[in-house]
């Protein structure tokens, strides 16, 4: 059919990954034609190439009902970008275009939620049976999709907010991205709103401590960068969330000690901007630190009906490897150092040079498919002994 050939077409084309530095001179110059000329290419572009790896997904997960619904958005989304295709950059049809762009991302506003529900769904039919390789071809797809959403809203989110219906409310910022992006400001609000939820379950919550490390200026000025605020949000966010239920769950109330503070510590190199932030915790075994980026791990049924008036504050949901997309989407990453006994690190490399942080976007292609593939790995190391793995109920008990 006609959706199939303009898949097939869309998809031998790779994503042009754009820089901060791009984005930056993209919507410095603003020119909503050149805007629209690119996009009307590159969105069908990143659809086609993640909807060719959406259809290479085991037929158990495809075939559940919330695998298919999320399949059909971007059927959906494909088509209504298509309609540009050969459409002049007329005053009506720019306006067009900007409407399509928020209908789409509100089409896909609940993509993850649905994608986990759909692992809950085959598990379900699969009773309890998922293999290792699957698991794996799992954890590699859901990485490269959401890595691919968030560069698809990335692209739209600028476009509608330089083009949009409200263009010139922006103070400082380009679209969503913050010229002088103050990384202690989002770290304190990240911070205080995670201590929000904590004081709301815990009724207690530890401090916190920043230092600012920045060897390269004389002033020793607060560290800035290009970059968007959100999706740093995000991450600290989520990584404060984890640090708090830790230190509050490892440290004995009954003996009104006060809790050791979380500490973090900003640095700027020339290469990297390094966030660690340190909690005493007591940390996590190996054994479990090498699953809290797993989807699998997180998809464990969720806590039944009798637990649901205890909401964690921090369940090991999404919310780890979601964030690790976001630092990895401009080549930065999120690294966990965790000291069982102890406490816990986590490090949010960002890079420091805007020309340098590129998008990295999954690329379909021959190679892609062989993941999906896959068969067991063959053990050719002694002692491939799996250790049973903890669900999250038992984590959450
Ligand atoms: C912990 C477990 C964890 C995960 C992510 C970030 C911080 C922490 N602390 O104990």
């Amino acid at each position: 059919s006609n959706i199939t050939r303009m898949l097939d077409m869309y998809s031998q084309f790779n994503p042009s990954p754009l820089s901060i530095k791009q984005f930056m001179d993209f919507g410095q110059n603003a020119c909503e034609k050149k805007s629209y000329i690119f996009l009307r290419k590159e969105l069908p572009v990143r659809l086609a190439n993640i909807m060719k790896e959406i259809a290479l997904l085991p037929d158990h997960l495809l075939n559940t009902r919330s695998v298919s619904q999320v399949s059909s958005w971007y059927v959906q989304s494909f088509e209504e970008v298509l309609e540009f295709e050969k459409a002049e950059p007329t005053h009506g049809n720019l306006e067009k275009f900007c409407s399509t762009l928020v209908h789409i991302r509100n089409r896909h506003s609940d993509v993850v939620q649905t994608m986990a529900q759909g692992v809950i769904e085959m598990k379900e039919h699969q009773s309890g049976s998922v293999d290792c390789g699957m698991e794996s071809s799992i954890q590699y797809f859901l990485d490269r999709l959401y890595m691919s959403r968030i560069s698809i809203r990335m692209l739209i989110n600028q476009h509608t907010i330089l083009f949009g219906q409200f263009p010139n409310e922006q103070g400082r910022h380009i679209g969503c991205l913050d010229p002088a992006c103050q990384i202690s400001s989002v770290v304190r609000d990240a911070y205080e709103n995670a201590r929000f939820l904590c004081d709301q379950y815990y009724l207690i919550s530890p401090e916190l401590e920043i230092i600012e490390h920045n060897p390269l200026d004389k002033g020793n000025n607060p560290i800035r960068t290009v970059y968007v605020p959100s999706h740093l949000y995000h991450m600290l966010f989520e990584l404060f969330k984890n640090s708090m239920r830790a230190v509050v769950e490892n440290n004995d109330q009954d003996k009104c000690e006060k809790l050791p503070p979380i500490k973090v510590l900003i640095a700027e190199g020339k290469e990297d901007i390094c966030v660690k932030i340190s909690d005493q915790g007591g940390g996590i075994p190996r054994s479990q630190s090498d699953q809290l980026f797993k989807y699998m791990y997180s998809t464990a049924p969720q806590p039944s009906k009798s637990d649901l008036h205890t909401v964690p504050l921090a369940g090991y949901g999404y919310g780890l490897p979601l964030s690790r997309l976001y630092a990895r989407y401009f080549h930065g990453d999120i690294v966990l150092l965790t000291c069982e006994g102890y406490g816990t690190d986590a490090i949010i490399y960002l890079k420091a040079l805007s020309d340098e942080a590129n998008e990295l976007l999954p690329i379909f292609n021959k190679t892609s498919s062989k993941f999906y593939r896959a068969t067991v790995p063959t053990g050719d190391w002694s002692n491939q002994v799996k250790h049973p793995k903890k669900k999250q109920k038992e984590l959450d008990a």
